[in-house]
């Protein structure tokens, strides 16, 4: 039995509503799962909340409500953004949950058990916002060397995990395995972080200090240390410990996608905590890169935040996955501007691929009162027909690689070859002649062809439009999945009735966008 593809992204923090740059994992780890379900495997994707910890807390005390009602109010921000943005989740775990709860107590139990948990005093500094303990020796001019902002001096009793002593076994595991940390540069910056000798890690918060939290199993007065907690979800949500057979069908994850600010919690602190635990690894870290703003990092604190909905209320779903998805290599930074995000969708979607669909079914109601005419066996000799089946090929060679950018351009590039075939073929002056009858047939049978396989392509990508285009040809392509065979025959039928529909992506109106480029 294959096992199903098991894919995750980060829990986010419920302090604020989801901003472009959580929007930015969740269409790259939806348009991966629609990828492999396209593809015919099993696929699961598993989304979801990070709600305890100090700056939760805090904002609820600010708003005068208990943790527990301020977190259930914001979760309904993430679960209708998801919605927007047609990220199909097949799982959404909240860290507030029983099901997590149970499992974190679990993990704790065992790793005591085995010895790899211990408990201490803690002196050092403390940055607040970030959670984290600092040596001296960590911090930078004074400050949070992950933030810059002030730390305060503690001491207490905590409870603490044996990080150290699997370090040099994460250093081999990574040098064994190059596909575990993605990109390249990010696998060589958590190697040059290993160097360093590493600290175990506070695992626990005293519930003096910290009252929103998990308990933790063995004292009553501490909870659990929110990063601990949360990167348990990734095995409490399929039932580590309770379903066996269900987790064993699912396990090691295929791909956790993060941001590389939460790289190290995900290829140190969880890998370590996997070893203590004898299970195996994720098989993927896939880390992306951050959108900024005016040169900073689109983030909740610096309140830079770039709003998914509105951007989508204007322009659609699939302009907003197309500008993430194209706009930048996964693994890079992103400039965001709505300048650029204009840009992309007039050049793009409402010029080359919108523009193809109206002509071709435009073309088609005229001279064809919609039928799609025969394709003639000559014409499956095409480049334009033979390049719209070679999709298949390079879409899975680039999502193997993870470009998602670049599965894009091979698609694009067939949607500008069937624009410039048009321009050549100018069906409108075949059409003045009745002995050209034959030859407007083949152009049009072809590029209705050819417009049919970048459909499917593009579910996975774009599926409102791929969904759309899919139906207008008289097809049912959206959740159906496909193989290379599929790419080496035509997808129309002869005599199907093709519907022109609305144009897909409306000419922007001339305005003055808020944001400029950074
Ligand atoms: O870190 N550009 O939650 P979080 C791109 N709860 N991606 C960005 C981004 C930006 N400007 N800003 C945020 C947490 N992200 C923890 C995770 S996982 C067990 C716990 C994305 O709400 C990116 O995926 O701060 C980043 O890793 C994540 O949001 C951080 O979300």
């Amino acid at each position: 039995m294959t096992k199903t593809k098991y894919l995750t992204t980060p829990l986010y923090y419920v302090n604020a509503k989801p901003h472009i740059g959580h929007a930015y994992t969740n269409v790259i780890a939806d348009t991966f799962a629609r990828f492999y379900k396209f593809t015919g495997e099993k696929a699961l994707l598993l989304t979801g909340t990070d709600e305890h910890g100090t700056k939760i807390e805090k904002i609820a005390r600010e708003k005068n409500l208990n943790p527990k009602d301020f977190v259930d109010q914001m979760v309904p921000h993430f679960k209708s953004l998801w919605k927007l943005l047609d990220i199909c989740y097949d799982d959404f775990i909240r860290t507030t949950e029983d099901r997590h709860k149970r499992i974190v107590a679990k993990v704790l139990t065992d790793l005591e058990t085995k010895g790899d948990i211990y408990k201490a005093t803690y002196e050092g500094w403390y940055c607040t916002p970030c959670e984290s303990f600092w040596t001296e020796l960590q911090l930078e001019e004074g400050k949070c060397p992950d933030c810059s902002r002030d730390v305060q001096r503690l001491s207490e009793d905590n409870y603490f995990f044996r990080l150290s002593k699997y370090q040099e076994w994460l250093i081999a595991y990574i040098h064994a395995h190059p596909e575990f940390i993605c990109p390249e540069i990010r696998r060589n910056e958590i190697l040059g972080f290993l160097k360093e000798q590493l600290e175990d890690l506070c695992i626990s918060r005293p519930r003096a200090r910290l009252g929103w939290g998990i308990d933790y199993p063995t004292s009553n007065e501490h909870v659990v240390y929110v990063w601990f907690d949360a990167l348990i979800n990734y095995i409490s949500a399929i039932g580590y410990g309770e379903k066996p057979e269900y987790f064993t069908s699912l396990w090691p994850a295929d791909i956790h996608f993060v941001g590389k600010d939460i790289l190290r919690q995900h290829t140190v602190y969880w890998p370590i905590m996997l070893r203590a635990l004898d299970l195996p690894l994720p098989k993927t870290v896939v880390a992306h890169g951050w959108w900024t703003m005016q040169g900073a990092k689109v983030s909740k604190s610096l309140g830079n935040i770039v709003e998914p909905t509105e951007l989508v209320q204007k322009y659609g779903v699939d302009a907003f996955r197309y500008f993430l998805l194209k706009e930048v290599t996964l693994g890079y930074d992103g400039a965001f501007s709505e300048i650029l995000f204009r840009e992309r969708y007039t050049t793009d979607l409402a010029n080359d691929l919108g523009n193809l669909w109206f002509r071709m079914a435009s073309m088609m109601d005229k001279y064809f009162q919609g039928e799609m005419p025969a394709l003639a066996s000559a014409s499956v000799l095409h480049p334009l027909y033979q390049n719209s089946l070679g999709l298949w090929d390079l879409v899975c060679e680039a999502m193997k690689q993870w470009d998602p950018r670049q599965a894009l351009s091979a698609i694009f590039a067939v949607v500008k070859q069937a624009n410039q075939f048009v321009e050549e073929n100018k069906p409108w002056v075949l059409a003045k002649s009745p002995a050209s009858r034959d030859e407007l047939a083949q152009v049009l049978a072809v590029l209705a062809e050819a417009v049919a396989h970048v459909a499917v392509v593009l579910l996975p990508f774009l599926p409102d439009t791929a969904g759309k285009i899919s139906e207008r040809l008289g097809r049912q392509d959206a959740g159906a999945s496909f193989d290379k065979a599929s790419f080496t025959k035509p997808f129309l039928q002869t005599g199907i009735k093709l519907t022109r529909g609305e144009i897909l992506f409306p000419k922007l109106e001339e305005e003055k966008p808020q944001s400029s480029p950074a």
